[in-house]
């Protein structure tokens, strides 16, 4: 059986899972922390999470893990079956995490972790995001779900980068940079799935753990 190895806070780990639910994959959830244990970086050597066991040994990086249960599990597919769809749909993916997460990431140190992030790097995450959604806007469809009628590969992406990008840019910048997009409409339909549903109990108990943790060191 696959194990999903990391923690349910994490968006990167909450997106794997969405799709092992999605598909109705058997699988294990083992709590990794990114503590850069020697065990972790033999699995993931960033030190990153989630990685997930196979049978054949693990792998890690999210979207390589969605792409590998895509290919193994041909079921309850989360990719069109056209190539240009299914390409149209990593698209998406590529902007949700590599034009919008990785960007308003540089902005989580500062409003979740109690650090400081400089004035420099908050403006030029205003002007990359500013642009970058509006792009991202221009490819989105949400009707309802990212890339139309159907849930894919782009929902577990979206449902998890969306709340993030906009707490982060609401706790900086005291405005929601989401807010033009549907996307509080989108998150309340997504909320009404049973995967979904999972991720989002599973996170709070995750976090509450976390903090009991932090009060006791
Ligand atoms: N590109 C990676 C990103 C994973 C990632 O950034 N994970 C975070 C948790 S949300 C992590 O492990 N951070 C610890 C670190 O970077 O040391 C993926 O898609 O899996």
């Amino acid at each position: 059986m696959i194990k999903l190895c990391g923690f349910s806070v994490s968006n990167y780990h909450n997106k794997v899972k969405l799709a092992l639910l999605e598909k109705n994959i058997l699988f294990e959830e083992v709590l990794i922390w990114p503590d850069r244990s020697a065990d972790l970086l033999r699995n993931s050597p960033l030190g990153k999470i989630p990685y997930i066991e196979t049978e054949q040994g693990s792998v890690c990086e999210s979207q390589v893990i969605l792409e590998y249960l895509e290919d193994k599990y041909p079921s309850h597919r989360l990719l069109p079956s056209d190539p240009f769809q299914a390409a149209k749909n990593r698209e998406l993916i590529t902007f949700l995490e590599l034009h919008l997460e990785l960007v308003a990431r540089e902005l989580y140190a500062e409003a979740f972790f109690g650090g400081r992030v400089s004035d420099e790097v908050k403006a030029k995450v205003e002007k990359l995001l500013t642009r970058n959604l509006k792009a991202f806007g221009e490819l989105a469809q949400f009707s309802p779900y990212v890339m139309g009628a159907e849930f894919t590969m782009a929902d577990c992406a979206a449902v998890v980068h969306f709340p993030l990008i906009s707490m982060a840019t609401k706790v900086i910048f005291a405005r929601d940079f989401l807010e033009d997009l549907p996307v509080k409409q989108y998150l309340k339909i997504m909320s009404e799935r049973p995967s979904v549903q999972k991720v989002n109990v599973d996170r709070k108990a995750n976090q509450e753990l976390m903090m009991s943790k932090k009060k006791a060191s």
